[in-house]
């Protein structure tokens, strides 16, 4: 049903649901009547019968609900899909259609966001934007072609359950994949509190009561509650995150029982790194070895030699490494929380690293997304945008009011302020962090260009102070969300939409 106005959402109250189309553009004084392409809309369909399909149908079954995990000898209750941390890896092959079947045993609503997947808008699991939030009880049938080969995830986008257990590695293979490896690990990297130190509710609460945020005394970051003061990186450009975690993990293990990887020496493996946590960035290496960084995001880079790489919340990393004889500590260093996630890569003989060593690596050559050059062929093809929109990250701890151009995200009215672009466009968001802590800033069912030659990404970093261009095509119409992938902020209100006008 497209073509329902703002004017019918606003006289009509709150009527959300699966097949609510939603407005644009209300500033004080302004009345539109713009429509935007909601999730039902017949291009949506369009745009999914343009992609191209293997045919082959990949069935999934995802029943998120309360359980219980075992960290290191504690056992923590938590919610998960199924009994472990992560959940099961879903592996495809581009073209594939995925079937997920979501039942929710869940006290709570949920939805499932494939991140990383430019999708059909129906399937982007956007509780009151893309579809009705999944009731305790009830199911959800996701059914969409996996068109974007690489390191992805999903995880629900209600509240702040992606700070549980609910997360997933999502990987789609390339029929045409140019690397040659050996092996293929994958490396999902999360900060650990639900079951240990009440649940990600207590701390948004927590949060939400506002805080006079120093910068801590200069003698490293002190716990305060739910609330890390003074964590503070030079590579996240100040205040690296506010939350205290007890535990950082590696694959769903903590450095009390890390997991071991084995191979024989002289194996080459790629590694996809996937940062599933809610507020800390992590610097990873492996000691006694440098990676050859490949792609971010899926999406192939030149290729650049790092002794350690930063991973901000929802980005993925691939590296090929050759490894080495020995035994070998794969660190994640919880960037400015002066903690480590940690497993062991081994491939022959030697005691064990220990758990809480800082291998030379992770101050060696740092390497972060925008360092990274785009390959020639994953490169937006330049051209003028015909439209521009300044999105500006605002707010901060003082009064946990993060928000976009000073808006606050509404669920009331979602698409309110939608920044609209048309089918066919080529599209510039400049955004500019005006706040004093960086963010992940994450653009649902799209790529961006980011600059004139950076690497193509849905996850982008923006430190303090920090404006970056990020151009794409409007290629996918519906209404997508951006977003800061710091699950505290995104609550707090740092969300926005992009909306296809009808
Ligand atoms: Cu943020």
């Amino acid at each position: 049903m497209p073509g329902i106005t703002r004017r019918t959402v606003v006289g009509g109250g709150v009527a959300l649901g699966g097949a609510a189309l939603l407005g644009a553009c209300s500033r004080e004084g302004e009345t539109t009547t713009a429509s935007l392409v909601g999730p039902d809309d017949p291009r949506v369909q369009a745009a999914e019968e343009a992609r191209s399909s293997t045919g082959r149908e990949h069935r999934v079954a995802l029943t998120p609900a309360p359980t219980e995990v075992d960290l290191a000898g504690t056992t923590v209750a938590t919610w998960a899909y199924g009994s472990s941390i992560p959940g099961e890896e879903v592996r495809v092959r581009r073209g594939d259609t995925v079937v997920a079947e979501l039942v929710n045993d869940l006290p709570d609503p949920t939805t499932v966001h494939w991140h990383g997947l430019a999708l059909r808008n129906d399937m982007d699991g956007v509780p009151g934007l893309t579809q009705d939030p999944v009731a305790p009880g009830e199911r959800f049938t996701y059914r969409f072609v996996a068109a974007n080969p690489g390191t992805h995830w999903f995880h629900p986008h209600v509240g702040t359950q992606l700070d549980r257990g609910l997360y997933v590695p999502f990987v789609v293979e390339d029929p045409d994949e140019p690397l040659s490896y050996d092996e293929e690990w994958v490396v999902v990297l999360d900060d650990w509190l639900d079951g240990v130190d009440g649940t990600p509710d207590d701390v948004l609460a927590e949060l939400r009561q506002g805080m006079d945020h120093g910068s801590g005394d200069g003698d490293g970051p002190m716990r305060m509650g739910a609330t890390l003061m003074g964590a503070t990186s030079d590579h996240l450009g100040g205040d690296a995150g506010d939350v205290y975690y007890p535990e950082y993990l590696v694959n769903g293990r903590p450095a009390g029982d890390p997991h071991t990887f084995e191979a024989p020496p002289g194996t080459r493996v790629r590694i996809r790194f996937v940062n599933a946590g809610g507020d800390t960035a992590f610097r990873v290496a492996l000691g006694g070895h440098a990676m050859t960084v490949t792609h971010t995001d899926g999406y192939p880079v030149e290729h650049a030699e790092a002794d350690a790489l930063v991973i901000g919340m929802g980005e993925r990393f691939d590296v090929l490494v050759t490894l080495e004889d020995g035994a070998f500590p794969l660190v994640a260093l919880a960037e400015g929380k002066e903690r480590t996630g940690f497993a062991v890569v081994r491939t022959g003989g030697g005691s064990a690293p220990e758990a809480d060593v800082r291998p030379e690596e992770l101050d060696g050559r740092v390497v972060v997304a925008t360092d990274l050059t785009a390959e020639e062929g994953a490169r937006l093809e330049a051209g003028d945008p015909d439209v521009e929109h300044a999105i500006d990250l605002t707010g901060g701890m003082a009064n946990f009011d993060w928000g976009i151009n000073g808006r606050r995200f509404d669920h009331e009215d979602p698409a309110g302020g939608a920044f609209q672009v048309a089918e066919g466009q080529r599209v510039r968001l400049t955004l500019t962090n005006t706040t004093d802590m960086w963010h992940p800033v994450h653009l649902h069912g799209h790529h961006v260009q980011v600059g004139a030659d950076g690497p193509r990404k849905d996850t982008v970093n923006l430190l303090p102070g920090q404006t970056l261009s990020l151009d794409f095509d409007a290629d996918n119409p519906g209404l997508w969300m951006t977003h800061c992938h710091n699950v505290y902020h995104g609550e707090a209100g740092m969300m926005g939409v992009v909306g296809y006008s009808a």
